[in-house]
């Protein structure tokens, strides 16, 4: 076990249920199994998603250094933003969100509906910032946390996507042992895991744990920031720095990190057609609903891959959903009919 020497505080329901999507897989020729593992289910918190499971692993350090603010950063539909108001409400801190323009998408309602809609009702004090996307650190973020130690309170920073901290890849280095743990109960193997990748920390520590058992380039990242060179350094870093905290036995290399940088486009948070065309799919196989930021992007990469032959025949393979569902209401007229 990898995480024993670290503090978790629980905050999900427990190992995130495997579901096999066996109408998508029949529709895209069986030619492989698709599963997807549910992080999008992991936790009663304002919906959950993959920001709560690395935020175990933080709310320790948090809880600690005795801040009483959680101060974070995302676009205006971000969902990790919405899950550090959650995680503030549940342990008893404030929470100072900031919020920038990091998608030019106009809808009616965009910034008043689904996460940010959540992360005001939570009590998070939200500055609406007009700065474009950036996965690096912000002056407006630093700002914030300025301006909290002004009021005399104690900030504890949160980077975008809880992504470069230090504890930030541990969360998904538990996924990966969560995952041995399930093919020991369910009597198989994953031969790939497809996640998608934007501020890097999940597909890291998923290097990282699944380096463990050798698996390291059979999780496939699907960029979504439509910056991928920016993102691959991300990952390698995270991964890298991660790696050492858990003593891994072998270094981690640019060779570890497999980054598919073609299904982002137009821009991050804009779905293309087959980014739409791969939400609506997998909705009416499978009832799995999927966003048009995040996992509609993977869902369209996973779709992709099977129809080009890159897993091999028969391969069983894992669909990280990691949440950000809630995003799609600020989407309305893209699917006002489907
Ligand atoms: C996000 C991120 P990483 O940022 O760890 O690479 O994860 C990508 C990702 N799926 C995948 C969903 C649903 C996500 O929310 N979201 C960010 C946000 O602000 O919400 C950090 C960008």
């Amino acid at each position: 076990m990898m995480l024993e020497k670290f503090e978790r505080y629980p905050l999900t329901f427990g190992p995130t249920p495997i579901e096999k999507l066996e109408r998508l897989s029949s529709h895209l020729g069986d030619k492989v199994t698709i599963f997807a593992k549910r992080e999008d289910c992991n936790s009663g918190l304002a919906c959950g998603g993959n920001k709560i499971r690395k935020l175990e692993y933080i709310v320790p350090d948090a809880i600690a250094s005795g801040a009483d603010t959680l101060v974070s950063i995302g676009g205006v539909q971000s969902n990790h933003t919405r899950q550090v108001a959650a995680v503030a409400a549940k342990i008893g801190m404030k929470c100072r969100l900031v919020q920038e323009s990091w998608v030019p998408f106009q809808d009616a309602v965009y910034d008043r509906v689904g996460n940010i809609l959540m992360s005001r009702l939570m009590n998070a004090n939200i500055d609406m910032v007009d700065e474009g996307f950036d996965i690096g650190i912000r002056e407006s973020w630093q700002k914030a946390l300025e301006d909290v130690k002004a009021a005399g309170g104690k900030p504890y920073p949160i980077p975008a996507g809880a992504s470069v901290h230090k504890y930030g890849g541990l969360g998904y280095v538990g996924f990966a042992e969560e995952v041995r743990q399930q093919e020991k109960e369910m009597s198989l193997h994953f031969d790939y895991i497809v996640v998608c990748t934007v501020t890097g920390s999940t597909h890291a520590g998923m290097v990282v744990g699944f380096a463990d058992d050798g698996r390291s380039q059979n999780v496939i990242g699907i960029d979504a920031s439509c910056t991928p060179k920016k993102t691959k350094k991300q990952v390698l870093e995270i991964a890298q720095n991660t790696a050492k905290l858990v003593e891994l036995s072998r270094d981690i290399t640019m060779d570890d990190i497999i980054l598919k940088e073609d299904y982002a486009y137009p821009e991050y948070g804009i779905p293309s057609d087959k980014t739409n065309e791969a939400i609506r799919l997998s909705a009416r196989l499978e009832g799995m609903i999927t966003d048009p930021v995040y996992e509609g992007k993977s869902m369209q990469g996973l779709i992709d891959l099977v129809n080009n032959n890159f897993f091999p025949k028969n391969a069983n393979v894992l669909y990280a959903h990691l949440g950000g569902v809630p995003a799609i209401n600020g989407y309305s007229y893209i699917y006002r009919n489907g």
